[in-house]
């Protein structure tokens, strides 16, 4: 078997280990974040599940860290309390950002993780089989349930050779958008193998499996070895290692090879993350501002480059450069250690260990602006100016360019790559994890008033739908429900949140929405692609949206969308898409009928004769779910756990 394979196996609870198949994976550990923790806490406690049954539950807070009023902090309350009531462990802000914190502090090789955030599958730099989901199937494997997915297929990633000075993980992964795009990774897991794997260090291969994400992978996954281990031992946890690694002659379903030490510098141009071209193709390009962190690019050898690389060198002065360790025990060591001298007398501005300017908390560039950053998304008006050109690099590329003001190959402006000498052991503090409570019947759950209650939704589609909006391929969640400095705070607060549906791309589509009874979007390729929001699902079903018609879906938007109830379909024949426009009305016979039938959809547009298919490859289990109006009706009417207990009534 493959790595992939062997933790399937371990944690498969039902269907069979074929592509496309269903399964029912156990869950070992979950983690959230704030922006998407408030709801999936309110759903976990809508089941009424007394503590969580996972082996580890963390509730991070990293993305809604500025305060410019009172809903962020109230959220803030909430989790706190919600978190040691039910068995969970949190980590407030100023801790770091929730991906590189787990991996230093509680990932397990071999272990199962899901999290309310696209970019869990960074545990798979560790080993762990991680996956990104929305909050109600995090609330879900909180209370016992299984994580449902389609058996993917797994593609091994042979990596030869070794990066050349200058050239880091960071172009691997572009490397592999380039060839594969953003949608060229679902369906599948990638996973590393190969020689050039024992060059990587855990953060680098973090950062690799960090943007899988952009792929549209299911996730993507290392192997556990000496390398691995090392990790652990330095972070005082040497005892959650064992080795995983791929039988010899193990089979894959596909295969890609990297030869490393033929990679330059790589950067993605706006607006999209597999805009792939050579660094040294755009070089000479003005730039304005430069970032150095995210879940990407953020554990102390990055910063300890910069550091290095910096030192006795000032920041060119038309370079607003902004540089945020991943967590606090980054931050801490860099202090201890005398590096982080080094990067602010640079001329840096040291941003707190958060996501920030990753998700448009803070730090919008000036109009027109060209921001390098090490990020992973660099979809069009994500960072807080709608008319910002974001490139995405590694480190090293981002080095050159805060130093000379402009796109700059690292490989021929920089000398000699200086050593980065690793420490022995990490900075080990966990004081600022707060435990769960020992009385948890004694703890008060505060709900702030940013906290309004969960809305519950009926199936009720009936014959008929009109089109409130259509939209092309590539769609991502920061396009439907933008994140941001303004509107992230009202997470917890659906009517308001939706309020902001589609704004960037139709500042009327909310309105004209809700007055619509039984609304579709029309979409084309990959629809949904990007994070794992559920309030991309949430807030077109509260503005009436009951069917979403796209050429394909994005594999956790997809989930959300059943898991809300609204009927996800594809064409049959993708040129139907143009006979479509916004404002047709679309009948058929009985929706719920031909769910149960589990018949195709016969689309008459009305008023233009028109008829169009439309199909689902929805399983029996997704069907219930999608006719009981959304997973928690489903979970309430007649689901069991892993244990075979019935849940909640
Ligand atoms: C993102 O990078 O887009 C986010 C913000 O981390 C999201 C989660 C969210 O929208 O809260 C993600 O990647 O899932
Ligand atoms: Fe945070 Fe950005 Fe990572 Fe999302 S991608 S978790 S916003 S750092």
């Amino acid at each position: 078997m493959n790595v992939a394979q062997k933790i399937i196996s371990a944690h498969l609870i039902s269907g069979k280990q074929e592509i496309g198949e269903e399964i029912a994976l156990k869950i070992d550990q979950t983690l959230t974040q704030d922006a998407t923790g408030t709801m999936a806490y309110l759903q976990f406690e809508a089941m009424g599940t007394p503590r969580v049954k996972t082996e580890l539950s963390v509730s991070y807070v990293d993305h809604n860290t500025l305060q410019s009023g009172f809903e962020n902090a109230d959220d803030h309350k909430f989790l706190q309390t919600i978190a040691a009531k039910y068995g969970i462990v949190f980590s407030p802000a100023g801790n770091g950002i929730c991906h590189q914190v787990h991996l230093e502090r509680f990932g397990v090789p071999g272990k199962t993780l899901i999290g309310s955030d696209s970019h869990t599958p960074t545990g798979g730099g560790i080993c762990m089989l991680a996956f990104g989901a929305g909050g109600l199937d995090v609330a879900c494997a909180m209370a016992g349930q299984p994580f449902y997915i389609t058996h993917p297929k797994i593609i091994k990633v042979n990596l030869k050779g070794k990066l050349r000075d200058w050239v880091s993980a960071k172009d691997v992964i572009l490397e592999l958008l380039r060839i594969e795009t953003v949608k060229g990774g679902r369906g599948k897991i990638y996973e590393f193998a190969g020689e050039g794997v024992k060059t990587l260090s855990v953060p680098e291969r973090a950062t690799i499996a960090n943007m899988g994400t952009e792929l549209g992978a299911t996730t993507s996954v290392f192997p556990s070895d000496e390398i691995t281990r090392d990790f652990l031992n330095r972070q005082g946890r040497g005892e959650a290692w064992s080795e995983i690694i791929a039988d010899g002659g193990a089979d894959y379903d596909g295969e890609i090879e990297i030869d490393l030490s033929a990679l330059t510098p790589l950067i993605a141009q706006p607006h999209m993350p597999d805009k792939v071209v050579r660094v040294r193709d755009i070089a000479g390009l003005k730039v304005d501002q430069v970032g150095i962190g995210s879940c990407t690019n953020s554990s102390l050898a990055d910063m300890l480059l910069a550091a290095e690389t910096l030192k006795g060198k000032k920041i060119n002065k038309d370079v607003s450069f902004m540089v945020s360790p991943g967590s606090r025990q980054v931050l801490a060591m860099l202090s201890q250690n005398g590096a982080l001298f080094n990067i602010i007398e640079s001329g840096a501005r040291i941003l707190e260990s958060a996501c920030g300017p990753c998700i448009g908390m803070g730090q919008s560039p000036k109009s027109g602006a060209v921001s390098l950053r090490t990020f992973n998304r660099n979809f069009e008006g994500r960072s807080g100016t709608k008319d910002a050109k974001v490139y995405l690099c590694s480190p090293e590329t981002a080095l050159a360019a805060a130093l000379t003001g402009e796109i700059t190959d690292p490989m021929e402006y920089f000398d000699k790559k200086p050593k980065i000498k690793m420490p022995e052991r990490f900075l080990i503090d966990d004081a600022q994890f707060q435990p769960p409570s020992a009385e948890p019947e004694k703890v008060e759950v505060v709900k702030g008033p940013n906290i309004v209650s969960l809305k519950q939704f009926a199936f009720d589609l009936t014959t008929d739908t009109v089109v409130s909006l259509k939209v092309g391929d590539n769609i991502s969640t920061d396009h439907i429900l933008p994140a941001g400095a303004k509107i992230l705070p009202f997470r917890s607060n659906l009517p308001k949140i939706s309020e902001f549906t589609y704004s960037a791309l139709d500042p009327d589509f909310a309105k004209r929405a809700s007055k619509i009874n039984n609304g579709a979007i029309v979409g084309g390729e990959n629809y949904g692609q990007g994070s794992s929001r559920e309030h991309a699902a949430l807030a077109p079903r509260f503005l009436n949206v009951k069917m979403v018609l796209a050429k394909s879906f994005a594999r956790i938007h997809l989930a959300n969308l059943i898991n809300f109830g609204i009927i996800p379909l594809t064409f049959e024949d993708p040129a139907d898409y143009d006979k479509i426009e916004q404002g047709d009305n679309l009948s058929f016979s009985r929706a719920g009928e031909i769910l149960k039938n589990g018949e195709n959809f016969n689309i008459l547009i009305a008023g233009k004769g028109v008829k169009i298919k439309a199909k689902y490859a929805l399983t029996e289990r997704q069907k219930e779910i999608l006719l009981a109006g959304g997973l928690l009706n489903w979970i309430k009417q007649n689901s069991t756990d892993t244990d075979g207990k019935v849940l909640a009534n």
